[in-house]
């Protein structure tokens, strides 16, 4: 029987994290957020970060596991301790912790259980979940994939909705003037996604889960990684793969709002699938 709060034996606790006026807050307050559980209780803590913005989550003194990224299970999460997890722009991340345990957030902190342990920074390490947890089937086979697409984001100089300045670019394209990345259901679509505009990007695709297949050339070696928002720093190139199973017209953009603003957005449209909508018009779908 699932306990009320928990599911499978383990307490859940939900970590909204977002600034306000650059004060970290969690669940809307400042500070130290308490959790109540019994020494020795395992508790997930749900970490969504709700910013534009990386953030960082660690575990002082104690072991921990990454049991889910952006609502996704991770399989078989080894404990590990004294690495940092990031949590990009728009990502959730679930720490499974044993009480006492203190889960720091960079700025604010969720307590779980009494007597945790003091404070502590930064470790240096950062998990990379490129090779964490054990592989598991996918539900289908990327190698096989029917459509293959690249998304390379750059920056150039040009105009924007009429405004000259440095706009971020998507295959040498500036918005609106970027082709629809055009799939039928079913389609097992990989994507290569490069980042040559000298910042990092938080991207996500809206309305599916993709799976990284490597970073820089490097398989991915770990539980399957599945994301919606995805990290991809400069000089970073992630392939990752997705089936096109829900059909819609979907934007695949920059979770770093203001980026997104400036450009950094795109669609995935099925075929068949129609808006009245028209990119860059007075009913702009973004
Ligand atoms: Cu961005």
């Amino acid at each position: 029987m699932t306990p009320p709060g928990g599911v499978g034996g383990v307490t859940d606790a939900l970590a909204l994290v977002h600034l306000r006026d650059g004060t970290r807050t969690v669940n809307g307050r400042a500070g130290e957020t308490t959790v109540d559980a019994a020494p020795g209780e395992r508790v997930r803590v749900r970490v969504v970060n709700t910013d534009n913005a990386p953030m960082s989550v660690w575990v002082p003194a104690a072991p921990f596991r990454l049991v889910a990224v952006d609502g996704s299970e991770v399989h078989e999460p080894g404990e590990v301790r004294d690495v940092a997890v990031e949590v990009t722009g728009g990502a959730r991340a679930d720490l499974e912790v044993v009480a006492p345990a203190r889960v720091e957030l960079g700025g604010a902190a969720v307590l779980v259980g009494a007597q945790v342990p003091p404070p502590a920074p930064r470790p240096a390490a950062t998990l990379d979940p490129l090779g964490y947890g054990t592989p598991a089937p996918l539900g289908f086979d990327p190698a096989v994939a029917t459509r293959s697409f690249d998304y390379v984001i750059g920056r150039s100089p040009g105009f924007l909705r009429g405004v000259p300045g440095m706009w971020w670019t998507i295959n040498g394209h500036l918005y609106p003037d970027v082709p629809m990345y055009m799939v039928a259901e079913g389609d097992v679509v990989r994507m290569r996604v490069e980042n040559r505009s000298g910042e990092g990007h938080p991207m996500h695709l809206h309305g599916h889960h993709a799976v990284v297949l490597s970073r820089d050339g490097v398989p991915a070696t770990g539980s399957p990684w599945w994301f919606d928002s995805l990290q991809v720093g400069d000089g970073e190139t992630y392939e990752i793969v997705f089936v096109a199973d829900n059909p819609g017209v979907w934007t695949d953009h920059c979770h770093n709002l203001p980026h997104a603003v400036e450009g950094l957005l795109a669609h995935l449209m099925y075929e068949g699938v129609t808006t009245p909508y028209r990119l860059g018009g007075p009913n702009s779908p973004d």
